[in-house]
């Protein structure tokens, strides 16, 4: 069993696929912090987690095909050291709410892959600069793990070269999450953190880094983690066709009630929370709620974020919550949640016209079911 050397996984996490292990944080337990502790973080593995020694530990840096370097754990240390608090959200965050508008192909995660930490490690920009690269030359930084199929192939992903050596985009090689060594499951010894972009990009346990004019030859760079038209089906899509997801489009999710909870009345008010991101660095400006069906909205009245950051750098996620005034006559209502980002973002109403074949970028309006007590 090539998965006998996993670590163990901490019970709160509801599995999603034992092998590759893949599990999410409960909603309710999400929202309660606002940077996620390692063991309750969601974990998304294709393959097997590497068993790696430290002492051992091997960082390629290549130009294309020549290797230029070999740095190891100490090296990446001796560089200046940078923190950042960024959300990771996998591209299929929420899937089950797509697929219940028609079957697709993934793994049915609900509102909990996604979790907020803050990374401490070398700026990607700073490794790089030794290498003197001219990024006039180059397209993308490619990334490899140490994670390997059965056929010797790793996971891999790439960047856009310009965001690679841009002080402002915050990548970093990193090898502290919340403060503490990156665990087994989150990438010991070293992850690329890619800030405000898909989760797939940031490759965990980090084996080599390619400077190249093609994008990662990975199954998971050019055949999957791309969006398509609602009508493309498996019989006329081309991955070819498509751009690889970068930045995450915005979103927002109710954590507490959950759906079909029931909820003691307060004041004539119910209390909602929730999450709320929006990928490149653009910051939640406000979530709107109602609970009849658009005729009315609410303002959620506190919002909890990352206040140490500077405009377009906003990689963290946004906490918040609201007291939602029911009226007295109804037992049972549906809550809506829509966010909306720096750049007046909105998410999309409804998941009919942004249903695609892999499940991917699942960011209609969140809505949930709740049963009320007088
Ligand atoms: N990196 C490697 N090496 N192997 C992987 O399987 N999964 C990716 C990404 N990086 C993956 C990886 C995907 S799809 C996601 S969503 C995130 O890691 C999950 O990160 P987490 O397990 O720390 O939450
Ligand atoms: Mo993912």
């Amino acid at each position: 069993d090539p998965y006998a050397n996993d670590p163990k996984r901490h019970k709160v996490l509801k599995v999603n696929g034992p092998k590759p292990f893949c599990g999410e944080t409960p909603g309710p337990l999400l929202c309660e912090s606002f940077l996620t502790p390692a063991n309750s973080f969601y974990v998304r593995n294709h393959l097997p987690v590497p068993e790696i020694d430290i002492k051992d530990y091997e960082l390629e840096i290549a130009i294309e095909d020549d290797t230029k370097k070999v740095i190891n754990f100490e090296d990446i240390k001796k560089y200046p050291k940078y923190t950042v608090i960024t959300a990771i959200m996998c591209g299929g965050n929420r899937r089950s709410e797509m697929n219940a508008v028609k079957p697709l192909k993934g793994l049915s995660w609900g509102v909990g892959a996604v979790g907020n930490a803050s990374w401490s490690g070398a700026r990607l920009t700073d490794v790089l600069a030794d290498l003197k690269i001219n990024e006039d030359d180059w397209k993308h930084v490619q990334f490899e793990g140490y994670d390997l199929d059965p056929s010797g192939v790793p996971y891999g992903g790439s960047i856009p070269i310009s965001r690679a050596l841009d002080p402002r985009a915050d990548v970093i090689l990193a090898y502290e999450m919340n403060g503490e060594p990156i665990s087994r499951d989150h990438g010991y010894p070293i992850r690329a953190i890619v800030p405000g972009v898909v989760g797939a990009r940031n490759i965990k346990w980090l084996a080599k880094i390619v400077i190249s004019n093609e994008e990662s030859r990975s199954q998971f760079q050019r055949g999957d983690y791309k969006g398509f038209s609602p009508s493309v089906d498996w019989d006329t899509v081309d991955f070819s066709k498509s751009p690889a997801i970068l930045d995450m489009p915005v979103t927002s999710a109710i954590c507490t009630p959950t759906p079909g909870e029931v909820i003691q009345l307060k004041d004539g008010k119910i209390p909602v929370k929730g999450y709320a991101w929006s990928g490149g660095g653009k910051k939640i400006i406000r979530i709107d709620l109602t609970v009849d069906q658009g005729k009315t909205w609410h303002v959620a009245n506190q919002l909890i974020d990352d206040e140490n950051v500077k405009e377009g750098r906003h990689w963290s996620w946004t906490l918040w919550s609201a007291e939602i005034p029911i009226d007295v006559d109804k037992n049972e209502v549906e809550v809506w949640v829509k966010a909306v980002d720096a750049s007046y973002n909105v998410q999309p109403e409804s998941f009919e016209n942004i249903w695609n074949l892999r499940g991917l970028l699942c960011n209609a309006y969140h809505r949930v079911n709740v049963k009320i007590k007088k």
